[in-house]
């Protein structure tokens, strides 16, 4: 009896370790698109808050994105402030913020700017100021790399990598120079399924900053959204 007991617990704390080596994700925002931009470092990315459902806030103060090169030479470092419109941001919330280095670049239907989170789309210059500061902004991999979003405490909240650079779930195919990338799902599930991920020209038709992925994408966020809607 005793020996079963001992055996049970030594495969419990297995389970647990191997749990912990996937490096689990809080999911509470989720990477919900990005982009390479029309050509140069026109780079985009966009954040989908989804927290515990509909109705639901998060709170993004001191939070960081960053991809696989991160501080090192080359690589992307930006940190959510301490600014009140991050401390409860609403789930349905797309957050969209670019490379200000090379604004030209963008795609040529990419939003204006937005510092007003009632329409639940904000979109801002990743630059140091108000709402981040930006350590670095040196350009995303154009042959591959991996993109993550940490909570303050530095739990991996979502990660995401293109041509396989980290191992970082879902591992979607390379998302290149003038190329997009974005979650078509239902719900929170399967972010990590890279047959829910489309890639494509970072050009009307092709991508979406600052909006749905696809109609039933849509009518996800719109359900988010209608808590506080009502
Ligand atoms: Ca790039
Ligand atoms: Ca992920």
């Amino acid at each position: 009896m005793r020996t079963k007991r001992l055996w049970l617990v030594g495969a419990l704390l297995a389970g647990a370790v191997a749990l912990g080596a996937a490096q689990e994700e809080t999911l509470q925002v989720v990477i919900h698109a990005f982009g390479q931009g029309q050509a140069g470092n026109g780079e985009w990315v966009e954040l989908l808050v989804v927290g515990t459902g509909p109705g639901s806030t998060v709170d993004l103060r001191g939070w960081v994105f960053r991809d696989h090169q991160g501080l090192d030479r080359g690589g992307v470092y930006l940190t959510f402030t301490d600014h009140p419109v991050w401390a409860e941001v609403r789930a349905g919330t797309l957050i969209v913020f670019y490379n200000a280095g090379d604004r030209p670049n963008l795609p040529p239907h990419f939003p204006d700017d937005d510092l007003a989170p009632d329409d639940f789309l904000l979109v801002l210059p990743a630059v140091t100021g108000d709402h981040f500061v930006l350590a670095q902004w040196a350009g995303l991999g154009n042959t591959g790399d991996s993109l993550v979003l940490l909570a303050a405490e530095g739990q991996l909240v979502d990660g995401l990598s293109y041509a396989d650079r980290s191992g970082q779930l879902p591992q979607i195919p390379n998302v290149g120079r003038g190329q997009a990338a974005g979650y078509v799902g239902t719900s929170v599930v399967g972010v990590n399924d890279p047959a829910l991920w489309v890639v494509g020209r970072d050009a009307p038709g092709g991508s979406n900053p600052g909006e749905p992925n696809s109609e039933e994408n849509r009518a996800w966020i719109e359900r988010l959204r209608s808590a506080a809607q009502e």
